[in-house]
């Protein structure tokens, strides 16, 4: 393909619920467009988006994928993403690279949880954005009530460009309302060229098009006027006064057909071109100041064949193979080979490289990862992080095989440079490794991988909730460490006094001393070992605070005090004090929206409720409910089992981290004696 001139390039990322139809409906454009030659599907695991083993098996997408289709002399650009919830880094990834979005929602379903997140989150970026209406074909699909649902739920700006002729397992085609043409069902074909509108449909395309025609003049004075003189608006008025209606955020065309049967593949690439922005109409959404050429890389691939892929857009100038980069971030030379053009996981070389606002990927970068910033020029260029998500679940995970260890970690962490929401840390108390991500399906694909790409068999253990301790009332300690064996012996001694911080949160330590009872160079010691004996707290072992220490008073010797005595003292008043200050153990508090079928409410409901869960409020809206509560973390870890059986499978839950609550006594009580249990066995273990 030739070097793309920016005003030719449509980017679009392709969001949406999950198993709403993205990844087929990109199969369906990528095939009409002639980019490939058969229509693959998500059953068969033969679709261009969905290529890797762990999206086959569990027949969904998993990362983002990049293709790209020719259509009316314009190169599109579409990012197929996840739906769901728990690997919605790339859909966020995706949405920060493009200039529009094309949600694609279930006809059967209409809005769902994801349909709303995304569509907010669109709007905060200010993308331009197209819905697709699709599975049409199936039965209980409504083109007119999700349209009535988007309009109601995501914008009163939502605007159809086709409506569909016959509906359910009689589907026979869609109207194309800005042309005033018709597409039949090619069944899995390629779409023909246009037909007239049949008979059966003329009415209602006459009033759907009147509709059209009057959102569109209402976003253009000049047109306006001219329409209410009874002026004739010509075809291609229409589509420009729409494009610029669609850039400008003012409108969002409603496409609609069927994925699976190529059906309405041609009106939408039509519409992408002749309606979504190019890279040259709106600002980018990642800005860069620099006129040498620079590319902001948004993911990265590991990809089986070529290695480590990093996938770029690029914000300026023009980006040519077998050129020098540095990383803004490491400042780092990186040498460019080969640029690549992706199809899924295909790629071929692109000798002229690629132009502002195209998207390439580049292989055998050494330190270059998702949020970097490459560029021609050393210059410092200021880009926003991709703004994603915390985990909100760790597990434990350690090797199958004793002495993997390392590899176990050398793994994860390659995993968790290519997802920014997969985060490995060490529990400071078990000393264990802890694997957190965004739902549990998302921790037991990343483990699958460890497996097979990187052969380490791992046991996921028991998701973990991280607890914390604070104190509720002041307490007042003092500890003297003295040692005196042969030659210098030891000597410190502190007094402190513990103190509440308001909500539970951060430490403070003050030093109050007067006259010099400790000296000066001593006292930061006293706070080191204050601190190290918050890591582990008396009660369950958890870190502790929310707590100010005053340090009051205190002794020296003027030979035998050193700062590691000092520490000791320190940390003995800390332990001493605490148990006088009415501890408690402070447990993390989630914040849950629960879509469920109507008829499940009450049952859903009680589950929540024994669940310690709090009922704030509940949407309902075409059949289904959006509960809103507040629950223990502890109690959600495995709540998508249970929320599953509740409703045979159509409830769906997002849930995120909100704050630390008390624990309530009788669960904080077992708690503790667990904790005492476990460190009692590790003792005896070493
Ligand atoms: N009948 C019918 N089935 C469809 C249509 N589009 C998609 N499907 C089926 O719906 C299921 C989900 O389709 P996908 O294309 O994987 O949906 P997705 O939005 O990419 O799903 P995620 O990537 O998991 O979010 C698959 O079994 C498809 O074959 C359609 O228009 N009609
Ligand atoms: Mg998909």
């Amino acid at each position: 393909m030739p070097v793309r001139d920016a005003s030719q390039i449509r980017n679009v990322a392709v969001v949406g619920h999950r198993g709403a139809g993205k990844t087929s409906l990109v199969e369906a454009v990528l095939f009409q467009g002639g980019a490939v030659n058969r229509l693959g599907t998500v059953e068969q695991g033969t679709t261009v988006s969905d290529w890797d083993e762990d999206e086959h098996k569990r027949q969904m997408s998993l990362s983002a994928a990049v293709c790209h289709a020719d259509w009316q002399e314009r190169k599109v650009n579409l990012i197929d993403t996840p739906g769901d919830q728990g690997f919605q880094a790339d859909a966020i990834a995706a949405l920060r690279v493009v200039e529009g979005a094309l949600m694609v929602v279930n006809g059967v379903a209409g809005v769902e949880v994801q349909t709303s997140r995304l569509w907010e989150r669109c709007r905060r970026l200010g993308l331009a954005r197209l819905v697709f209406v699709n599975m049409l074909d199936r039965e209980r699909a409504d083109f007119f009530t999700a349209l009535e649902a988007l309009r109601k739920q995501l914008s009163p700006s939502c605007v159809a460009v086709q409506i569909p002729i016959g509906r359910e397992h009689e589907l026979e085609g869609v109207v194309d309302l800005l042309h005033m043409r018709a597409y039949l069902d090619p069944t899995g074909g390629r779409e023909g060229g246009p037909v007239g509108i049949p008979d059966g449909v003329a009415a209602l395309a006459a009033e759907y098009r009147e509709k059209l025609v009057e959102a569109v003049v209402e976003t253009d004075e000049a047109v306006m006027e001219r329409y209410l003189e009874g002026e004739d608006i010509s075809g291609e008025e229409l589509t420009a006064a729409l494009a610029r209606a669609v850039t400008a955020g003012d409108l969002f065309p409603v496409a609609c057909g069927a994925a699976t049967k190529n059906l309405g593949s041609t009106g939408l690439l039509d519409l992408l071109v002749e309606s979504m922005p190019s890279p040259l109409d709106k600002p980018s959404a990642v800005e860069a100041g620099t006129n040498g050429a620079a590319a902001f890389v948004f993911k990265t691939v590991a990809d089986p064949f070529a290695g480590r892929i990093n996938v770029f857009r690029v914000l300026s100038g023009t980006l040519a193979p077998d050129s020098n980069l540095v990383n803004a971030r490491t400042r780092g030379k990186e040498r460019v080979g080969q640029l690549l053009a992706l199809q899924g996981k295909e790629h071929h070389a692109e000798a002229g490289g690629f132009a502002a606002g195209d998207i390439g990927a580049v292989a055998k970068l050494k330190e270059t990862g998702t949020g970097d910033l490459l560029l021609a020029e050393d210059k410092p260029v200021e880009t926003a992080p991709i703004d994603f998500p915390k985990p909100v679940m760790s597990f434990a995970i350690t090797p199958k095989a004793k002495g993997d260890e390392e590899k176990m970690g050398t793994a994860l962490r390659r995993l968790a440079e290519e997802d920014p929401t997969l985060v490995l840390r060490r529990d400071v108390q078990t000393g264990e490794q802890l694997l957190a991500g965004m739902s549990q399906v998302h921790v037991e694909v990343a483990v699958e991988r460890v497996k097979r790409r990187f052969g380490v068999d791992v046991d996921l253990h028991k998701p973990r909730v991280p607890y914390l301790e604070t104190i509720r009332k002041e307490s007042r300690a003092r500890a003297r460490h003295k040692k005196q064996t042969g030659g210098r012996g030891q000597f410190g001694d502190c007094e402190i006094v513990l103190e509440p911080l308001p909500g539970h949160e951060g430490y403070e330590f003050l030093d109050q001393i007067v006259g010099g009872v400790i000296p000066q160079a001593f006292r930061p010691a006293v706070d080191k070992g204050i601190q190290e004996a918050m890591a582990h707290g008396e009660l369950a072992g958890a870190p502790v605070q929310g707590v100010r220490v005053r340090l009051v008073d205190g002794m020296y010797h003027n030979v035998d005090s050193s700062e590691m005595a000092f520490k000791i003292a320190g940390s003995m008043a800390f332990k001493q004090a605490y148990e006088k200050a009415d501890p408690v153990l402070l447990e993390p508090i989630t914040a849950l929206d629960v879509t469920v079928p109507d008829e499940t409410v009450g049952a859903v409901n009680g589950d929540l409720n024994s669940r310690r869960g709090r009922l704030l409020g509940m949407e309902p809206g075409g059949g289904m409910t959006t509960i809103r509560a507040e629950a223990p973390m502890a109690e959600i870890l495995t709540y998508s089992v249970s929320l599953t059986s509740l409703t045979g499978g159509r409830g769906d839950y997002t849930m995120s981290f909100l704050r630390y609550e008390e624990v309530p006594a009788h669960i904080a009580q077992k708690l503790v004696e667990e904790a005492k249990k476990a460190r009692e066995e590790a003792a005896r273990a070493s």
